[in-house]
């Protein structure tokens, strides 16, 4: 009886220490990264009584910057070997409605972001009561037209140059130039004084030629650093959609991205295991370079926790009560999957960096088809923005509070419509983060200058919205898979189909071959 009851005991020891040791193994890299966040905390606050200058704490920070290096090496091949293979094996039909699907997804998620925001701010009032800092005229804004800032959009859209679109994008820069041009005036008797008394009865009136100097502002093309991501998109799914009507003739060029799509994700599942250290000097870096948190109180702080109360109903509510309606899944064991990306957008504050480990989290932890991760993702770091859009729309507000101005219901459906169009247009924009702001608060006629009142937390701001970016992502490609099922079993129905037929052809081969040596076989035989 003892002997029985021992054994069951060590059966259930074992038991629960082989799936402790499973759960540690299955969650090994996420166990990891969480523990580089809270240590690269305490690196960070523990040196910061040691008073570093900004040279050493660069170097503390080198570990971290290795990171961001390695994720964007990959960014690029990755970009675009997964958006010509992900449109390329769905038909076009396929791909429009899932296309469709993920571009409404945006929408609706990105317009409720800015109304949460919105009603966030109204309610805190942050700004409200007297300025707490006079505006430092130090920072130069540079006056933005928003015509240029939309044309240079579409302009990167289409680039002239693809290896140049992998480090630059058009930029509109404004020259003043100064020409001469004829001008003709018409002298009226009464109002030319000079005139003589012959003149006056000869003509009433005189034309008179002469030159003129005109200065003139002319928008000119200029480029800014930085990859062209909307370029590159727009033209890998171009490619995509064109590669897979090919048919037969394609395959090669399909076999080719899919295998570089591979290869990178083999080189991102080496890379993962850096991303703790990286992690943790990024944000230890981070922390020692801060400002003394004591000064940012009264108003900016106030302004801070409505951004991050909004970012927080956003991102931990309405997106998981969004993915719940649509999916009947628990949105939350979804997120648990996603939690390395999510630390890892926290500690770069780049979704497009972070891309990297977004495609893995959700094809290896959550099992979403690469089909849509390889469409919907890319699509999303580009034009999916919620937590920017959220982000500049309490700023917009912020700062009209602060001028005491009080906007009309169609200036707030205004600053709406523009910080949506800005989070939708901010990869196509050069300098995107400051432009775009100016955008948003010039449509209103809010001050420029009072940007620089919001850009001492705008690095902590930055980390957090870029991690609701990747969750909206995220539970995009989780939502277009769902809603996308369908279409997606009638591929793997044809392909299945496709696969039988190719295999059968072979046999008909063999079975011709035979026939032929049987044939011959009987003739020799005769
Ligand atoms: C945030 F995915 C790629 F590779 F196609 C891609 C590459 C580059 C996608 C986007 C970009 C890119 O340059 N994006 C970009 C984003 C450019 C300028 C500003 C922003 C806005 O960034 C967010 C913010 O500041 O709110 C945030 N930091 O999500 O990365």
């Amino acid at each position: 009886m003892e002997k029985r009851a021992s054994s069951v005991r060590d059966r259930v020891t074992s038991f629960s220490r082989s799936s402790l040791r499973g759960f540690f193994q299955r969650n090994l890299f996420v166990l990891f990264t969480v523990a580089a966040v809270a240590l690269g905390a305490i690196l960070g606050f523990s040196l910061r009584p040691h008073d570093l200058s900004l040279k050493e704490i660069k170097y503390f920070a080198f570990p971290g910057e290795l990171l961001m290096r390695m994720l964007q090496m990959l960014v690029l091949p990755l970009i675009v070997s997964s958006l010509v293979t992900g449109i390329s094996s769905l038909d076009s039909k396929a791909s429009g409605k899932m296309g469709a699907r993920a571009v409404a997804y945006y929408m609706v998620t990105t317009l409720v972001a800015v109304f949460i925001g919105i009603v966030i701010v109204v309610i805190i009032r942050p700004g409200k009561g007297s300025r707490d800092s006079p505006v430092t005229k130090s920072g130069h804004i540079e006056p933005v037209q928003a015509a240029d800032a939309f044309l240079d959009l579409i302009r990167n859209m289409f680039p002239p140059n693809l290896v140049e679109a992998c480090f630059k994008q058009y930029k509109t820069v404004y020259k003043k130039t100064v020409y001469t041009r004829n001008v003709t005036v018409t002298l009226n008797f009464t109002d030319s004084l000079n005139v003589t008394e012959y003149d006056l009865r000869a003509n009433f009136s005189r034309v008179l030629h002469t030159m003129q100097t005109v200065e003139e502002t002319v928008p000119v093309a200029g480029s800014s650093g930085g990859v062209n991501a909307l370029g590159l998109v727009v033209f890998s799914m171009c490619f995509g959609l064109v590669i897979g009507n090919m048919k037969q003739q394609g395959q090669a060029l399909r076999n080719f991205f899919d295998c570089l799509n591979e290869a990178i994700m083999r080189l991102v599942a080496i890379i993962i295991w850096y991303a703790p250290v990286g992690i943790m000097f990024l944000i230890a870096g981070k922390i020692v370079e801060m400002k003394d948190l004591a000064e940012v109180g009264g108003q900016l702080g106030m302004y801070t926790v409505s951004v991050i109360v909004g970012l927080f109903i956003h991102g931990l509510f309405v997106l998981p009560l969004l993915f719940f309606l649509v999916t009947r899944k628990n949105p939350y064991s979804f997120i648990g999957g996603l939690l390395q990306a999510l630390i890892t957008a926290l500690g770069t504050s780049s979704s497009s960096a972070t891309l990297p480990i977004t495609f893995r989290c959700l094809e290896e932890n959550n099992h979403v088809d690469k089909r849509v991760t390889r469409f919907v993702l890319p699509v999303g770091a580009t034009i999916n923005m919620d937590g920017t859009a959220l982000y500049e729309a309490v700023a917009a507000i912020f700062i009209a509070q602060v001028n005491d101005m009080d906007l009309n219901f169609g200036q707030i459906l205004t600053i709406s419509i523009t910080a949506t169009a800005a989070s939708i247009g901010a990869a196509g924009i050069p300098q995107a983060g400051l432009v775009t702001m100016v955008i948003v608060l010039t449509s209103v006629g809010l001050p420029t200058e009072d940007i620089t009142l919001i850009i001492a937390v705008d690095w902590f701001l930055d980390r957090l919205r870029t991690t609701t970016n990747v969750l909206g992502d995220s539970l995009g490609a989780g939502i277009v898979e769902h809603l996308s099922r369908e279409e997606l079993q009638n591929q793997d129905a044809e392909m299945h189909d496709s696969v039988l037929e190719a295999s059968e052809k072979p046999y008909q081969l063999i079975c011709q071959e035979n026939d032929t040596i049987n044939h011959i076989n009987s003739e020799t035989t005769m």
